[in-house]
């Protein structure tokens, strides 16, 4: 990463990261766009918890791992109405059609963080890892470094109704 010389560009940089803030970093050019992730936070003596986010491919890809150091398990689930009952279950993979943007939120499908090794505290990030394989079968890696949030933020999907947009303060940023 190159220092920013323009204190202009970083006054652009800095107001472009307060409206994305709920977005991870890819690290690098990424063959799918992650916006709104983030992880619900969990409290001392959970098991495990869920990672969401909304993802477009650039390409043809399958999502067909998890995996980050904060959980023993991570794993790809679905819900699925058996019955009366909503269960959820892994998943070997997860078709992401080109162009497409495929939402893991509450209630649909997600990413199980399981075996957690420590309380997940709001305001926090997580690296978190996507494993993709292409078209012909090779395997890509998505780093991200996810927000934890009590709640869904503002933009993500979610189950539930959306909070206004503005109601978020702290995203606030002055140069
Ligand atoms: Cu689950």
């Amino acid at each position: 990463m190159q220092a920013l010389s323009c204190s202009r560009l970083l006054a652009a940089f800095l107001a472009g990261l307060s409206v994305l803030s709920a977005q991870a970093q890819p690290a690098s050019a990424s063959p799918v766009k992650v916006d709104a992730a983030w992880i619900r936070a969990s409290v001392p003596g959970q098991a495990g918890t869920g990672a969401f986010m909304r993802l477009t491919a650039n390409e043809p890809l399958t999502l067909v791992g998890v995996a980050t150091p904060v959980a023993g398990v991570a794993e790809v689930h679905e819900m699925k109405l058996e019955g009366d009952v909503m269960r959820m279950r892994a998943i070997p993979s997860l078709a992401l059609p080109a162009g497409k943007a495929v939402d893991l939120k509450p209630g649909g499908h997600h990413l199980m963080l399981m075996d957690l090794k420590a309380p997940l505290k709001p305001e926090t990030r997580v690296p978190l890892t996507l494993v993709m394989r292409d078209a012909k079968g090779a395997e890509r890696r998505i780093e991200l470094q996810v927000p934890v949030a009590a709640r869904a933020p503002a933009g993500a999907a979610s189950a539930a109704a959306s909070e206004a947009p503005h109601a978020h303060g702290h995203a606030h940023h002055k140069h």
